[in-house]
């Protein structure tokens, strides 16, 4: 019999073939990387860590030949130990840290892992709140860790950008045990050096240690190719992210330090210089078991590939695109959040705009193939389910290679689906304008296959 979700599948590779991708937090892996997620390693358990030993800096035929003894729980671990020694070596070298966690699941799994390794129960973490363009992971009361810590969160200005002096005034009265700077909708490039002015204060106020850490998950592709700043390089002491938006690798997490790298089989003291140890153990067995070796292969193959200097002109593209994109939208009447983009990433206030809410305009772009997300803007007084805006971004186009003519296409089709919007009113009555859709719908899939997405035939 056949399996169905074979067939489900097929008809996943014609959506993405036919259809344009403007989620700004999704990617297309290159061939190589969908080769080692779906490899036999999926079948070995590793429990633990692999040496650390000469990590970053050995060249990776050393790394891929030497028998070390390892901090495993299993037996047969000649080659995961090299594969996640490549993996946490590349990472190092991609993001300037001492130290990568390689093993978190996903960003979430990330930035638990953090929490759990610097701060106890009923402490203060200080980060972007949700409504300002922050992650549910930050400290939003539906998530498991807003019941274990106390979240402070800090907003953004009119102009879209950070209110660091929000932030330092909050940070110098609720004695924050962790500074946070990261986002999942946010256009701006953050100032991390004036982040990194204020810890000290906050430091010298409440006389401890604070651990300074960025979520890079959106931006960690634009830091690798070197159009986005580095947190590490500007006194910040982890960094986590997501391994598969614009860093376009297998769907994980990550976690980067600077600090002591040592066996995290003994408790280290509780110190920032101790950070990656700290880390480690809050992963495995702190927050997760076994690693999943082939997603590790896969992330050491995607930071290969970040690594080349192709990958620098993709990242300079993503955000050329983006701006073009941004600049088109406005000429054709959207109002953006932030007036415009720094990054990949474009909020696009629909209320303003057109007068119908985000959600309404997300389910129209589905009806022609472009995906993007309905998304809260800061202040939004409709409920989170039908916000007032919508998310989009560039990674994904500019893999398969679209450039300045398509982003005015693009636009183009954008402000059609919002006229038809404008005219059905409601969900109910855009099947009133099917013809117009599915003309739009013919546009959008004559040109999204002319650029091939890479891993499908
Ligand atoms: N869900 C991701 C995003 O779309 O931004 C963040 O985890």
């Amino acid at each position: 019999m056949k399996d169905l979700i074979f067939d489900l599948i097929e008809n996943e590779k014609v959506r993405q073939t036919e259809g344009l991708e403007l989620i700004p937090s999704e990617n297309y892996v290159s061939s190589n990387v969908l080769a080692a997620m779906g490899s036999i390693l999926t079948n070995k358990y590793s429990e633990g860590y692999p040496s650390f030993e000469g990590i970053p800096g050995w060249d990776e035929d050393k790394i891929a030949t030497e028998v070390l003894p390892n901090y495993r729980y299993y037996g047969g671990q000649t080659n995961v130990d090299r594969i996640e020694r490549l993996a946490i070596s590349r990472a190092c070298q991609l993001f300037h840290a001492s130290h990568a966690n390689v093993q978190p699941h996903s960003g979430a799994q990330a930035n638990n892992a953090v929490y759990f390794a610097w701060a106890e129960p009923g402490d203060t973490i200080l980060g972007m709140s949700l409504p300002a363009g922050g992650h549910l992971t930050h400290g939003s009361p539906v998530t498991e860790s807003a019941h274990i810590y106390n979240f402070v969160g800090y907003g953004v200005t009119e102009s879209g950008d950070i209110d660091y002096a929000d932030l330092e005034a909050k940070a110098l009265d609720c004695d924050p045990k962790i500074i946070l700077v990261g986002y999942s909708a946010f256009m701006k490039i953050p100032d991390f050096a004036r982040v990194a002015t204020i810890r000290e204060k906050v430091t010298a106020k409440f006389g401890h240690e604070v651990l300074l850490m960025a979520d890079m998950a959106h931006v960690a592709g634009l830091i690798a190719g070197g159009v986005h700043p580095n947190p590490l390089d500007y006194g910040f002491d982890v960094m986590t992210t997501t391994t598969h938006k614009t860093l376009r690798g297998p769907r994980g997490g990550l976690i980067l330090s600077k600090g002591n790298v040592a066996s995290p089989l003994k408790k280290p003291a509780h110190t920032l210089e101790n950070i990656p140890i700290l880390i480690d153990r809050a992963v495995f067995p702190g927050t997760q078991g076994g690693p999943l070796e082939h997603i590790i292969a896969a992330k050491a193959v995607a930071f290969y590939e970040a690594m080349q200097p192709a990958f620098k002109a993709y990242a300079e593209a993503i955000i050329k695109n983006a701006s073009a994109l941004a600049a088109a939208l406005q000429a054709q009447g959207f109002i953006l959040q932030g007036n415009g983009t720094e990054n990949h990433l474009i909020l696009i206030d629909v209320q303003k705009s057109f007068g119908f809410d985000g959600k309404l305009y997300e389910k129209a772009l589905d009806l022609v193939g472009l995906t993007l997300n309905a998304n809260s803007l800061p202040h939004d007084k409709n409920a989170a389910f039908r916000p007032s805006g919508v998310r989009l971004g560039t990674p994904a186009i500019t893999t398969r290679g679209l450039g300045f003519a398509e982003m005015e296409k693009l636009a183009l089709w954008m402000k059609q689906v919002a006229d038809l919007c404008q005219a059905a009113g409601s969900e109910e009555h855009l099947a009133d304008y099917a013809d117009a859709f599915s003309k739009i719908h013919a546009e959008v899939t004559a040109l999204a296959t002319s650029f091939p997405v890479p891993g499908i035939n």
